[in-house]
């Protein structure tokens, strides 16, 4: 394993350009991923006039806005942040699955990296859970993930 060649991505966001594409729904929650993306990427490098934050209405509106700025250019990645959460919603499985496909598909068909930091729980506490509490906080694993993809997709 230590001796063949490797392409992997260093974690250095300095010089980059990213965009965050944040849900206004369950903004509480939300906002603790907005957070956790910022300081991942301010303290691997980035600097804050390089950021640019993007807000929707809900989950189902990440994926055109995230379009919306591939087409434009100038991006480097994209993280993509909201919450779906079971408890207040009957369209909960349509929301999360036109999401997760919809940032899926522009991921692939404009070839930019987008970290994806939709959390998609059964209840507000397993939200709060991965938004800065006891597990993590998927908007800084989805920065760290979108910063690692754009690096290594550099050097293939
Ligand atoms: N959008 C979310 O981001 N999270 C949710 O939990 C949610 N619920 O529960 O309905 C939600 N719905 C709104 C949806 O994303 C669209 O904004 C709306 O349907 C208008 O297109």
């Amino acid at each position: 394993m230590h001796h063949i060649k490797t392409i992997e991505g260093q974690l250095n966001a300095k010089g980059l350009k990213i965009a965050l594409v944040a849900a206004r729904f369950n903004d509480f929650v939300v906002d603790r991923l907005i957070g956790g993306a910022v300081d991942y990427l301010t303290r691997h490098g980035l600097e804050k006039e390089n950021l640019t934050l993007v807000r929707v209405p809900g989950a189902f509106e990440l994926p055109l806005a995230c379009q919306k700025l591939a087409q434009k250019g100038g991006y480097d990645g994209i993280v993509a942040l909201g919450a779906v959460i079971r408890g207040s919603t009957p369209h909960f499985d349509y929301v999360c699955a036109e999401a997760t496909k919809g940032i899926a598909h522009v991921s692939l068909a404009q070839g930019l990296s987008i970290g994806f930091g939709l959390l998609t729980t059964d209840n507000l506490e397993q939200a709060v859970e991965r938004a800065g509490s006891k597990s993590g906080n998927k908007g800084a694993e989805a920065a760290a993930a979108m910063l690692e993809t754009v690096q290594v997709l550099k050097q293939i």
